[in-house]
């Protein structure tokens, strides 16, 4: 934990000028990893997995963190992940299950998780981003099932000392809940499923002029130029405080929600039903 903290403390400095260069990266293009800050995590399901069709049970780490954190797949109900091939330019993509809202449906979420008793998923006061690329089912939510009544995305805590980028009601939303208030940014343009979207959320803090808030942005690839489309870009201002997991065991997901403790899927899983990519976590 200790080492966390420093590590994060030096990357408060820089944070104002990152900031535009974060998203001035994504500009880009979704799957573009930002030149100034390398994603801690970045899972982009292109390698050392078993081939398209196939189930994979574990994944490195291409983000800096490297082996620091370990990834592998959490599994209920019989569900896989499958490797599939994704966007055109971006390789290899994971094709978690289809919508089912019973409670022993399918599920299968990609699990992150600290290596050792160091917590490098907890962001403290420092400014982050997270974000993904994904194609969602047409079918993918209901109002009424408790097991599957929303897609999350991206995800590290359930509640209280949480970060996530969510799809519900086909809408991306990036929420921080902290040690002073939970500060989320929605988007009203809803996401289709037939295209590629990339959403990103960034955390920024306040300082020097700089109001403190959470800015989601959202894009979508032109299939006939490769570009990724700017559809709607919202932020909210606010400072949630400090971003601590109540331990190191406490999980990163995508594609879904898992228990705190990171042994399994949680049982209000909210399963995304579709293919992701390039999923991203990074530091500043
Ligand atoms: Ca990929
Ligand atoms: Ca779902």
């Amino acid at each position: 934990m200790r080492t966390a903290r420093l590590r994060r403390g030096r990357t408060l400095l820089p944070v104002v000028g990152l900031a535009a260069a974060t998203l001035g990266g994504a500009a880009l293009g979704g799957p573009a990893a930002s030149a100034a800050t390398a994603p801690a995590v970045r899972l982009t399901f292109n390698s050392s997995l078993p081939g398209i069709g196939n189930a994979f049970t574990t994944i490195a780490n291409s983000g800096t963190l490297g082996s620091k954190v370990k990834i592998d797949v959490a599994t209920a109900g019989g569900g896989h992940a499958i490797q599939v091939q994704g966007a055109s330019g971006s390789g290899r993509a994971a094709r978690l299950p289809s919508y089912d809202g019973s409670t022993s449906g399918p599920r299968a979420v990609v699990r992150i998780r600290n290596s050792g008793t160091t917590d490098y998923l907890s962001p403290g006061t420092a400014a982050f981003t997270w974000s993904a690329d994904f194609q969602l089912d047409s079918v993918s939510s209901d109002s009424t099932s408790s097991s599957d009544n929303g897609d999350n995305l991206v995800q590290h805590g359930l509640t209280q000392n949480q970060w996530k980028l969510q799809l519900d009601h086909r809408r991306a939303g990036c929420f921080v809940s902290g040690s002073k208030s939970v500060v989320s940014a929605t988007t009203a343009a809803t996401v289709n499923s037939t295209s590629w979207y990339h959403a990103s959320c960034r955390r920024s803090i306040g300082g020097n002029g700089a109001v403190a808030g959470v800015t989601v942005v959202l894009r979508r690839l032109d299939p006939a130029t490769g570009n990724w489309v700017l559809v709607e870009s919202r932020r909210t201002a606010g400072d949630p405080g400090n971003v601590v997991a109540l331990d190191a065991a406490v999980p990163m997901s995508a594609g879904g929600k898992l228990t705190n403790d990171g042994t399994s899927v949680a049982t209000s899983s909210d399963q995304f039903n579709g293919t992701i990519d390039n999923v991203d976590y990074t530091l500043g």
